[in-house]
């Protein structure tokens, strides 16, 4: 056999192996045996060195133009292997974009937060400033500010977790009170706060009461507040809040910080009045305290009592979203129970 037969019968051969290569890694196997120089083309090649000066050149190129031929078939059959792999890989993607798409779990304010902004928003309303106080406090806030000295026993009334001698977890909203007092500026006008936040009481938890809950301060210091000022605007928030038909009722009571003080009760969810074991059967629920504020703690703020007095009231959020939304258990707003947390989406 010739050169040229023996050059054509790799031809064949490899054309042949071309077409039924199946995969890009078996084309370039092929690719690398065929054209490469350790392959049968370069083999013999080797032999043109017994061939005449005339025929050398001819075969040259006729080898030329098979290993040309081989490499082109190898790059169309290179690519339409690249072009079937893709196509495999797309199949196995394919996204059916009829089908209805993975909920998304929207977050919401938790409920006792929507009741702090809806009673935030009436406030607002009115002219007051939302202000802030520390949850870690100092006793001297919290207490001696407020017209509870040390061993007053009023103390008592509010169960304290204490961090030192000085600093406490705040047992209510109050102390934010005397600080704004304390920095208010009066000849600007006057002052007029509420103050939302989380609160801390060694009370055993119960059906309404929590070791950690939520107070919403108000406090008004002006020079002619009355009591029908304060009657006006708790009516109003019970109003705004529970709507037109919840009755509420104001008890004479005692706080240190306010006198006369007040408490509001508002009718119970549960037995609208009746009695049950949630209102401990006296139909009312206690919501608020409240009165004009003491003497004592203006002039400990550095507010004349002759000029100025205001009222101030502290109402419990917590036990306000109970009532609004008929829940009998206030532990239920702190187990973080999405099924029960989930039900209160703020709308709009
Ligand atoms: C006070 O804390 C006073 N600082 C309120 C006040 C402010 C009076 C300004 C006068 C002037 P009292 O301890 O009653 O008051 O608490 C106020 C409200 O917090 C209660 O009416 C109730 O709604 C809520 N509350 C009290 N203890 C708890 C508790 N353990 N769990 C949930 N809510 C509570």
């Amino acid at each position: 056999m010739d050169l040229k037969e023996k050059l054509l019968e790799l031809q064949e051969k490899g054309l042949k192996q071309i077409r039924e290569s199946e995969d890009l890694k078996q084309i370039n196997d092929i690719r690398v045996n065929l054209l490469g120089k350790k392959g049968p083309i370069t083999e013999v090649l080797r032999g043109m060195k017994d061939l005449s000066a005339e025929e050398r050149p001819k075969i040259g190129s006729f080898s030329n133009a098979i290993k040309n031929e081989l490499a082109e078939a190898i790059r169309l059959k290179n690519e339409e292997l690249e072009i079937k792999k893709t196509a495999k890989k797309l199949e196995k993607e394919k996204i059916d974009v009829t089908l209805p798409g993975a909920q998304i779990q929207l977050g919401q304010p938790h409920v006792i937060a929507q009741v702090i902004e809806e009673l935030e928003d009436l406030f607002l309303g009115m002219g007051y400033q939302v202000v802030s106080g520390p949850e870690i406090e100092e006793d001297h806030y919290n207490f001696e500010m407020l017209n509870l000295p040390a061993d007053h026993p009023a103390r008592d009334m509010q169960d304290t977790f204490y961090i030192t001698k000085e600093l406490l977890m705040r047992t209510q909203t109050s102390p934010v009170q005397a600080r704004t007092m304390e920095t208010h500026d009066f000849s600007k006008g006057p002052l007029k706060m509420v103050s939302p936040g989380k609160v801390y009481r060694r009370d055993t938890d119960d059906a309404t009461h929590s070791h950690q809950f939520h107070q919403f301060e108000g406090l008004v210091i002006d020079k002619h507040v009355t009591m029908a000022d304060l009657k006006g605007t708790i009516e109003l928030i019970a109003k705004t809040v529970f709507g037109e038909e919840q009755e509420i009722r104001l008890r004479p009571s005692y706080f240190p910080f306010t006198e006369p003080s007040v408490e509001v009760d508002v009718t119970c969810f549960k037995c609208h009045g009746k009695g049950c074991s949630i209102c401990k059967y006296t139909g009312w629920l206690e919501v608020l305290g409240a009165g004009m504020v003491h003497p004592n703690v203006l002039r400990m703020a550095g507010v004349d009592p002759e000029v100025y007095g205001g009222f101030a009231f502290g109402l419990g959020p917590d036990r306000f979203a109970m009532l609004k939304y008929s829940i009998d258990d206030i532990r239920n707003f702190y187990l973080n129970d999405n099924r029960f947390l989930s039900q209160f989406t703020k709308r709009g």
